[in-house]
């Protein structure tokens, strides 16, 4: 009976299965809407490597986020960079040459839980409107529904411009960090600034933004494992003792 227990126990200790937490954030890979479908983003110069989505033109979506000044929709291929994942990625400015010099924010509001902690990630890099040496400035900041700072960063790199002929992110970069929600929700916002020096239309691209919930094993509490083998003890404590028990009263 007590190899049945052990044989139990390690099978219980050794097949603890985590599963990948699942992202938080709708379309988060700008996916979701195709956007050279002309019919889904009307009035866009909507093309083959993309759209231009915002007040400037159009009132048109993009499933998942909020915007409040025009970006670009871009799709890879031809003389536009590949995207990080699948096929489209965003420039997080249009063109502020046509909004008074005013870069939109681009967000999405997720639901959180007080006090848990949480992996944000994304993918970024230069915009097919970057040349060599231009800047490249992009903003994220996380913020709880009383509008306080959870994270905030400015990322910036020097463009390394078109690669026979292909321009945008030739390379992407990657950034991942931890935050703490303090609020039943949080939002999760990008923005740009344009190189400037005549370049109002090179925002920054970004792609595969990701949040999913951390579970964590705390250092002081023991794991499956170890219950499995605390358990165990006091099994074959038990059995001891009542051998010991069984052998004083016969
Ligand atoms: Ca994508
Ligand atoms: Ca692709
Ligand atoms: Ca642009
Ligand atoms: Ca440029």
């Amino acid at each position: 009976m007590y190899k049945r227990s052990l044989l139990l126990l390690l099978l219980l200790s050794s097949t603890v299965a985590y599963s990948a937490a699942p992202n938080l954030i709708a379309n988060g890979s700008f996916e979701d809407d195709d956007f050279t479908d002309v019919v889904l983003y009307p009035n866009g110069f909507t093309g083959p490597n993309g759209t231009f989505i915002g007040p400037t033109y159009n009132n048109n979506t993009l499933s998942g986020w909020s915007y409040t000044q025009n970006l670009d929709g871009w799709v890879e291929g031809g003389t536009w960079a590949a995207a990080y994942d699948g096929r489209q990625y965003l420039d997080l400015i249009g063109n502020t040459n046509v909004t008074n010099g005013i870069a939109g924010i681009t967000s999405q509001t997720i639901n959180t839980v007080p006090g848990k902690i949480y992996s944000f990630s994304f993918y970024w890099g230069e915009d097919v409107g970057h040349d060599l040496n231009e800047l490249v400035t992009i903003q994220a900041d996380i913020l709880d529904s009383n509008n306080a700072t959870l994270f905030n960063q400015v990322f910036s790199m020097n463009a390394v411009g078109p690669i026979a002929g292909v321009r945008g992110p030739n390379t992407w970069n990657y950034f991942e960090t931890n935050f703490v929600a303090t609020t039943n929700q949080t939002s999760i916002e990008f923005s740009a600034t344009a190189p400037g020096n005549g370049d109002t239309s090179a925002g920054g691209v970004i792609d595969l933004v990701v949040v999913t919930e951390v579970h964590l094993q705390p250092a002081n509490i023991p794991t499956l494992s170890q219950w499995g083998f605390i358990v165990l003890a006091l099994v074959l404590a038990f059995a001891g003792y009542r051998q010991y028990y069984k052998s004083q009263t016969e």
